[in-house]
């Protein structure tokens, strides 16, 4: 079969993000079928039309990686130009249409309803395969466990366990990457075993860990600087929620020769004594850019949020990679159950305490299905089981509402950059999108660290 793979992702904030989802897609494709890649960012709707009329492919991989920009203060919703887009692929070609994504997975019978595609897959799309034999052999794609279809009840899978491959998008489309920043994405592992109240991202990837082998890792890595890579993210949801398997990976790309920088989102835990040196062996690997996922420095709302550490790990983690050499960023959650202004007032306070670093303040945190938050937020009446939640709902807190969070945000900042609310907006991307153009690689928020 033609199978044409499609990411339509053009949004530049923070800055825009190689579609990785669709290498291992594209790499579950069975030899027999032809297959080819479309990324929006590096092409544009006439050209896809040409290939479409040209190539005439049988079926179509969407990818839905967002559903909207989860800022309550600024939001911005996406669904509506997919939507469109999906009007626009049937006026000019018969195919099957499939979509997947980690936003589709969150969501994945409302975005089905909404976009009309044929099927979806929930969860990891190397199951793409199976249905591509499904539909040459004639049979019901939706009995596939993941599979989805308008009208059938959703079969979840589980984890997929069969061979998980990457097959790099074109250099023609790797170039419109590499040219912008020069970054290129990979995964150590798959899952998060952390039961955060709030967060979709076990549900996405699944709560076992699924680890990549650090030698594995490290050819992938390798890999991609050939491609051409002057920087590499780690899109693990943490990097560290193995931290033995976090500690082979860093060796094993420490003894490799990348000779790239890294980044990656880390969880702010607590190291025991014979993990003193983990921050300098995550330098020594190459890592120099350590997101922490905090979220709040207060005792009773990471007790709330559930989150696996105290404040006082926190100020460990951060001194421990502050003194790594490791540039270092936090990203706040405000707004939460149990949160009001003496709790804010403990979080702004004791960020203080965190010398040389950039901080992200997201206030309201988004209601997803599948999360305790979704619970609480039902029993308190604030959403029934029938809100539609692909618009985006903030949960609200009684004690404190999200303008005055954000007033008490900004007093704290008294104008500092490195205080940012939200991913900081089209401003900070504009911005991004200069530096890159002038050849500068990375996140590049360690230049906004005091
Ligand atoms: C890493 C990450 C980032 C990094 C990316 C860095 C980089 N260079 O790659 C950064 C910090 C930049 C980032 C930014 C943003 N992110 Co983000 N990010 C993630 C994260 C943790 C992992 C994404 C990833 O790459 N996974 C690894 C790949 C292999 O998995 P995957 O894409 O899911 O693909 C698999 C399946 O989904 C499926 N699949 C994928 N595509 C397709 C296509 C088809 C046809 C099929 C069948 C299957 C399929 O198969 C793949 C293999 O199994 C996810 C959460 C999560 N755990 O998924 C959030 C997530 C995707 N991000 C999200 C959001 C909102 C954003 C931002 C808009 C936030 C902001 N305001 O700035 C921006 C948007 C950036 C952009 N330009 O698009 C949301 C999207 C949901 C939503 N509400 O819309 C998520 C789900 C987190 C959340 N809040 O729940 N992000
Ligand atoms: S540690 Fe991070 S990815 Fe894991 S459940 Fe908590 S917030 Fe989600």
């Amino acid at each position: 079969m033609k199978v044409l793979l499609l990411s339509p992702n053009t949004l530049q904030v923070p800055y825009p993000v190689y579609p990785l989802g669709l290498d291992y897609v594209a790499g579950a494709i069975a030899a027999q079928h032809q297959v080819q890649r479309y990324d929006l960012n590096s092409g544009n709707l006439e050209e896809l039309a040409t290939v479409l009329a040209s190539w005439q492919p049988e079926v179509i991989g969407l990818a839905c990686r967002n559903i909207d920009n989860t800022e309550a203060g600024a939001p911005d919703y996406f669904l509506d130009q997919l939507s469109q887009l999906v009007s626009w692929l049937r006026g000019r070609s018969q195919a099957v249409l499939v979509c997947g994504g980690s936003g589709f997975t969150i969501m994945p019978e409302a975005i089905l309803a909404l976009l009309r595609v044929d099927y979806g897959i929930i969860g990891e799309g190397e199951r793409f395969s199976l249905l591509l034999t499904a539909l040459e052999q004639g049979e019901d794609p939706a009995l596939i466990p993941g599979v989805l279809a308008p009208g059938a009840p959703a079969q979840l899978a589980p984890p997929w366990d069969g061979q998980r491959r990457r097959v790099l998008a074109t250099p023609e489309q790797r170039a419109f990457y590499v040219q912008q920043g020069g970054m290129l994405n990979l995964q150590s592992k798959r899952g998060c075993s952390f039961r955060c109240i709030y967060c979709p991202y076990p549900h996405i990837e699944g709560r076992s860990h699924r680890l990549v082998s650090p030698e594995e890792v490290a050819a992938t890595a390798l890999a991609l600087q050939q491609a051409g890579a002057r920087y590499l993210f780690f899109t693990d949801s943490a990097f560290n929620s193995d931290l033995r398997h976090s500690i082979k990976v860093a060796r094993a790309l420490r003894t490799s020769r990348l000779a790239l920088p890294w980044g990656a989102f880390f969880a702010p835990l607590r190291l025991a004594r014979s993990d003193a040196g983990y921050f300098k062996l995550m330098a020594e690997a190459g890592c120099c850019h350590v997101e922490f996922g905090t979220e709040s420095l207060s005792p009773s709302m990471l007790r709330n949020y559930r989150k696996p550490f105290t404040p006082d790990d926190v100020f460990a983690a951060h001194a421990a990679a502050k003194a790594a050499g490791l540039h270092v960023a936090h990203y706040f959650l405000l707004g939460g159950p149990g949160e009001s202004a003496t709790t804010v007032q403990q979080s702004l306070e004791r960020i203080e305490q965190l010398p040389q670093a950039a901080f992200f303040f997201f206030i309201g945190i988004r209601i997803y299905p599948g999360t305790e938050l979704y619970e609480i937020a039902v029993q308190e009446g604030q959403i029934s089981q029938n809100t539609n939640l692909l618009q985006p709902v903030f949960y609200r807190t009684n004690a404190i509402d999200r303008d005055q969070i954000e007033a008490m945000v900004l007093q704290q900042a008294a104008g500092r950059i490195n205080w940012l609310v939200g991913s900081g907006g089209k401003t900070a991307a504009n911005l991004v999108q200069r530096m890159h153009a002038r050849g500068r690689v990375g996140p590049l928020w360690e230049h906004l660290a005091r």
